[in-house]
C-alpha cells in the first residue's frame, strides 16, 4: 500500500496501552485519520489525552477518543482496525468488526508496513526477551543501525518510521501479536520452544503452535527460520515451513547446525563437519536454558552475516536481563532472586533448575488455565516450602497437596510473601520469586511485580 492509498484509509486503534499509543503516534504523525477506542470505560478521556501529549502526540484534542462498547457507527465508519496484542479476536467488537469485513491489523503489522531495513522476528514460549536482547546487542556491534522492538517492551510502531534502508531491527514478538499479522515477513526468524501457556487465549496447543510457527509463513526458500532441534512441534513443523529451517540443540550432535555436547562446549556444524565455538562457562549468562538462548542467537547471527569473533564476543559479555533468575540481595545468609518473567510452569521449572540450594519459593497469579501438576513435581527435594498468593493459589495448593507437598503458606499480598518467607528460609538458603504465573492479577505487569519484589527484599535491611 503506497502513502496515498494508506492515507485514505480511516483507523480505529484499538487498546490504549503502550502498543495503542504508539500506532496512534505513527498514523497521526502521518496524517492519517484515527480513531483512539479503549474497551475500559472506567479510563478517564482526559487522562488518555494527556497520555497522548506526553508521547508527542500533537493536536490531542482532535482526536476522537471513544470507551466502553464500540458504538455500531463507528465500527461501520472505519476501514482498517489497528489492534493491541492484548485484546482477544473473540470481544464482541472484534466480531463485530469482522462481520462488518472490516480489515484487522495487529500493531507489529502496521509497523511492519511502514519500516525500512531488515527485521529479525524472535518467539518462543519461553527465552525469547533475553534472546532479543542478546541478538539486539550483537546486531549494534555489527551493523551501523539497530532498534530492539516488540513483547520486549518498546512497540514497534514507535521505532518504524525511525528505520532506514540499512538498518536491523530485532522484534520480540508474542503469539498474541502473531495472531494478526498479514504481510509481516521478518528477513531471519526464530522460534525458540512451545510449551503451554496463554491457552485460555489460544484454548488447544495445535493452535497455539500454529500461531507460533506462523512467524516464518511470508519467509522464502532462501531465508532463514532457526527452530530448536529438542522441541518435537517445532521438528514436525520444520518438514512444512516453506523457508529453510536452521536447527540448534542443547541434547544432540547436529550433522547441520548448532549444538552444545555435555561438557557445555558449543559448536557450529555445517555437513557433518564441526566447529568449536566457545564453553558455556566463559558466558555469564547460566544454565542449560540460556544455552539455547545463545545457540539461537548464533544461528540467527550466522543467517545475518555478522562474523564468529564479533557475536562470541558480545555473548561472552552479555549479562543476564532484569526479572529473568535475576540476584537480589543477600541478606543474613539468604540468596533472593527475582524471577518474575518466570510467568509459565515451563518457564518456572528453568529457574527451579538453576537454584543450587534448598529453596523457599513464591508463586501465584493470574489465571491463565494453566496445570500445575509437572511444575510441582519438578521441586524434587529442592523447594522447602511454598509461599502462595494470587488467583491461582487455591489451585496450585490443592495440586501441590495432591503430590504430597504440603509446607504451603498462604498470603493476600507480595509484601507479605517476601516478610514470610524471610522467616522461612535459613542461612544458605534461597528465596525465589518465580510464579509461573502471569501477574495481571495484582500487578500491571511482571516488571512492575519484579521492581515491587526487590523493592520489599531490600527494605528487609531495614
Ligand atoms: N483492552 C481493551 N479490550 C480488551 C483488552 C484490553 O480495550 O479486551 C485495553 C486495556 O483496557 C488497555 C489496553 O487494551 O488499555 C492494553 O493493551 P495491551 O494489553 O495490548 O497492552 P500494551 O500496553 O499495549 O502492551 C502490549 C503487550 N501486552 C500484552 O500482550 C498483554 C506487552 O507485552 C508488550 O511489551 C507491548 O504491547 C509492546 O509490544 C507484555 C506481555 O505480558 C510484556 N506479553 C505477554 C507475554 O510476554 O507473555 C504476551
Amino acid at each position: 500500500m503506497d502513502n496515498k492509498e494508506f492515507l485514505k484509509n480511516k483507523y480505529l486503534v484499538a487498546g490504549a496501552g503502550i502498543s495503542g499509543i504508539g500506532a496512534l503516534k505513527l498514523l497521526a504523525d502521518k496524517g492519517a485519520e484515527v480513531i483512539l477506542y479503549d474497551g475500559n470505560d472506567k479510563i478517564k478521556k482526559e487522562d488518555l489525552r494527556e497520555k497522548l501529549s506526553a508521547s508527542g502526540i500533537k493536536n490531542t484534542e482532535e482526536i476522537k477518543i471513544v470507551t466502553g462498547e464500540l458504538p455500531d457507527n463507528i465500527a461501520e465508519y472505519i476501514d482498517i482496525c489497528i489492534i493491541s496484542p492484548g485484546i482477544s479476536l473473540e470481544v464482541p467488537f472484534v466480531t463485530k468488526l469482522k462481520k462488518l469485513n472490516k480489515i484487522i491489523w495487529g500493531e507489529i503489522e502496521l509497523a511492519y508496513r511502514c519500516a525500512k531495513g531488515s527485521l529479525i522476528g524472535i518467539t518462543g514460549t519461553n527465552g525469547k526477551t533475553t534472546t532479543t536482547a542478546l541478538t539486539g546487542a550483537i546486531m549494534d556491534r555489527y551493523y551501523d543501525s539497530t532498534f530492539v522492538v516488540g513483547n520486549i517492551g518498546t512497540p514497534y510502531t514507535l521505532m518504524a518510521e525511525k528505520t532506514k534502508d540499512n538498518s536491523v531491527t530485532v522484534a520480540e514478538i508474542s503469539s498474541f501479536q502473531l495472531e494478526t499479522i498479514d504481510e509481516f515477513h521478518p528477513r531471519v526468524s526464530a522460534v525458540l520452544n512451545i510449551t503451554p501457556d496463554h491457552l485460555n487465549r489460544h484454548h488447544t496447543m495445535e493452535c497455539y503452535g500454529k500461531v507460533k510457527i506462523s512467524i516464518c509463513r511470508n519467509q522464502t526458500p532462501d531465508e532463514v527460520c532457526v527452530l530448536n532441534y529438542d522441541d518435537d512441534m517445532l521438528r514436525e513443523y520444520a518438514k512444512s515451513i516453506k523457508c529453510k529451517a536452521v536447527f540448534f540443540s542443547s541434547r544432540e550432535i547436529l550433522y547441520d547446525g548448532i549444538y552444545c555436547d555435555g561438557a557445555g562446549d558449543i559448536y557450529k556444524s555445517y555437513k557433518g563437519k564441526a566447529k568449536k565455538l566457545m564453553n558455556m562457562s566463559e558466558m555469564k549468562l547460566v544454565g542449560r536454558h540460556n544455552g539455547e538462548n545463545v545457540m539461537a542467537a548464533i544461528g540467527i547471527s550466522e543467517a545475518m552475516g555478522v562474523p564468529e569473533d564479533t557475536y562470541i564476543d558480545v555473548i561472552k559479555n552479555f549479562d543476564a536481563i532484569e526479572h529473568r533468575i535475576e540476584y537480589v540481595d543477600t541478606i543474613d545468609g539468604v540468596i533472593y532472586y527475582n524471577d518474575s518473567k518466570g510467568t509459565n510452569t515451563d518457564a518456572s521449572k528453568k529457574a527451579l533448575e538453576a537454584m543450587d540450594r534448598k529453596t523457599v519459593l513464591i508463586a501465584g497469579g493470574y489465571d491463565k488455565g494453566s496445570e500445575y501438576d509437572d511444575w510441582v513435581e519438578a521441586f524434587g527435594d529442592k523447594i522447602k516450602c511454598l509461599v502462595l498468593l494470587g488467583k491461582t493459589k487455591e489451585k496450585i495448593a490443592q495440586t501441590a497437596i495432591k503430590h504430597g507437598f504440603t509446607n504451603i503458606i498462604m498470603t493476600e499480598s507480595l509484601k507479605e510473601a517476601v516478610i514470610v518467607s524471610a522467616q522461612n528460609a535459613k542461612e544458605g538458603e534461597t528465596v525465589l520469586l518465580s510464579p509461573a504465573c502471569a501477574s495481571w492479577d495484582m500487578f500491571k505487569s511482571y516488571e512492575e511485580r519484579g521492581r515491587l519484589f526487590k523493592e520489599y527484599v531490600k527494605s528487609l535491611k531495614a
